[in-house]
């Protein structure tokens, strides 16, 4: 218990249950076996129950929260009644581990359980499924890596898990986006994740220029969120609209009470673990200085808002003024619509917060992307291999590619260990795509053609038109996929996969 602060101690929710973790774990369970169940729950969302997937540890809470130096031996029980597999998000495991459903490493059966074992790297990091469309039904949780470090800052520990969130079906939600019958996307959802013989999404024209499949959506756009403007030219945002956006799993008309301390000490980690939604943090009248993006350390950024593409974290350290109520929100780009939670300190009570805002939030964009700097840059290397990716894709027809190409029908781009990589990431299109590789951090050494000595991270948005250029070392062998977090883009096509030479398929 020796690590566990006073302030700590303290904390609510999800951070209360992270902290008793630590307590329970740090001493004695650094070799013991975590559990995690995945099944389904009841969620009532503004008053109405859903049926929605939970992966949550042994003692039930969400996700899981390793101590410092604790290995990820997990066993995953599959609980549901459907196929499933789990994606440790930003983790750097044995490719067999990492949770994506290669023919080498399918999708655990009903019932089954499978075992885990690595070393992880600390941060703030999230698990989700990588099975079909479960990710939409909160298939996700948080995986928080603690470092000893961290614990000595005496910090109170809040996480802040956002989702997007509707009553309709991801199979209804992906059809009305493409057109097809549900029926149709089902067997688009079971096949399109394993390389195999079936038929490509259905794409006219394919091939086509991004940018002309950009253009040709913008005209059926009325009904979409479209705002922006780049040159004459209309971004698009926000394919689907949803019912509500969660916040640990609750929406702004009950949001989850933070008790905090009076003039408390904070680290916020926050995690986009929505499937089609980007944010802006508003930490309202609070300052706060992000000391984090996906789970590796940059120097200090100071600000009150600061975008989060699908899948990126943020660790924001805040010290908070003194006493009362202060609502940390995620605001919905391109929308007034927002969800959040509301930290108190003692005899303060929580006000009202609409869901929806008075400002009409921009896009996100990458105006913080250039100003990270990693603390733990790649050592300067020229490139042994650079490779060049064009994004594309529009509204009509749904379906998004990466050089021409439509997940499975994929030429995988090969590497040899101890390769200095580098990709420069074209975005043709009018819609921005967070676009994450799996089993390495990366760093982001250019944003629209400016070299940057960016940050390190997992998840890096390329906004429409726009491009971003990233850097790694060669040294996780393995069959890695390299795809677009927008759920819905990347199950219309928009997953490469990056191979090592020496792995044989
Ligand atoms: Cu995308």
């Amino acid at each position: 218990m020796t690590m566990v602060s006073r302030r700590g101690l303290m904390a609510g929710g999800l951070s209360l249950s992270a902290m008793t973790a630590v307590g329970a774990h740090a001493a004695t369970a650094i070799e013991s076996k975590r559990r995690l169940i995945a099944d389904t729950r009841s969620l009532e969302v503004n008053g109405r129950a859903a049926k929605v997937f939970r992966l949550s540890d042994e003692a039930g809470r969400p996700g899981l929260t390793l101590a410092p130096g604790e290995r990820f031996q997990v066993e995953l029980a599959n609980q549901t009644a459907d196929n499933t597999i789990i994606h440790w998000h930003g983790q750097l495991p044995p490719w067999t581990q990492d949770g994506f459903p290669w023919p080498q490493t399918p999708p655990i059966a009903p019932a089954a359980t499978r075992t885990y074992d690595y070393a992880p790297i600390p941060g703030t990091y999230w698990m989700h499924s990588h099975q079909g469309l479960q990710e939409q039904s909160l298939m996700t949780a948080p995986l928080i890596v603690r470092d000893a470090i961290e614990l000595r800052e005496d910090r109170q520990e809040i996480v802040l898990m956002l989702h997007d969130f509707s009553f309709r079906s991801p199979d209804a939600l992906l059809a009305s986006l493409t057109g097809q019958t549900p029926s149709q996307i089902r067997a688009l959802a079971t096949t399109s994740e394993n390389v195999s013989a079936s038929s490509p999404p259905q794409v006219s024209g394919e091939n086509a220029m991004g940018m002309m499949q950009g253009m040709q959506g913008m005209g059926t756009m009325s009904k979409k969120n479209v705002m922006g403007s780049m040159g004459g030219m209309k971004m698009d945002l926000n394919d689907i609209d949803y019912d509500a956006f969660l916040a640990n799993d609750r929406t702004l008309s009950d949001p989850e009470i933070v008790q905090v301390e009076r003039s408390g000490r904070v680290r916020l980690r926050i995690i986009n673990g929505a499937s089609s939604s980007q944010f802006w943090v508003d930490l309202g009248a609070l300052a706060g200085h992000v000391v984090a993006v996906d789970g590796h350390p940059v120097y200090p950024v100071a600000g009150r808002r600061f975008p989060l593409a699908i899948a990126q974290r943020l660790d924001i350290l805040v010290d908070l003024p003194g006493a009362g109520a202060f609502p940390i929100l995620a605001r919905l780009e391109g929308t007034r619509r927002c969800t959040g939670i509301v930290l108190t300190t003692p005899g303060a009570s929580a006000p009202r917060i609409d869901e929806t805002g008075l400002d009409r939030m921009q896009p996100i964009d990458n105006s913080m992307e250039t100003r990270l700097v990693a603390r733990a840059p790649l050592a300067p290397r020229q490139p042994d291999l650079v490779h060049r990716m064009v994004l594309a894709g529009g509204m009509k027809p749904y379906s998004w590619s990466l050089n021409g190409e439509y997940w499975p029908h994929i030429t995988p781009l090969v590497l040899q260990m101890g390769q200095r990589v580098e990709i420069e990431m074209v975005n043709n299109s009018m819609m921005a795509h967070p676009m994450h590789l799996h089993g390495h951090a990366f760093q982001v050494i250019a944003v629209n053609g400016q070299p940057i000595r960016g940050a390190k991270r997992d998840t890096v948005l390329v906004t429409p038109m726009g491009s971003v250029r990233i850097a790694f070392d060669a040294n996780n062998p393995g069959r890695w996929p390299l795809h677009c977090h927008n759920l819905y883009h990347m199950m219309t096509g928009m997953i490469t996969e990056v191979r090592y030479d020496s792995i044989k398929v």
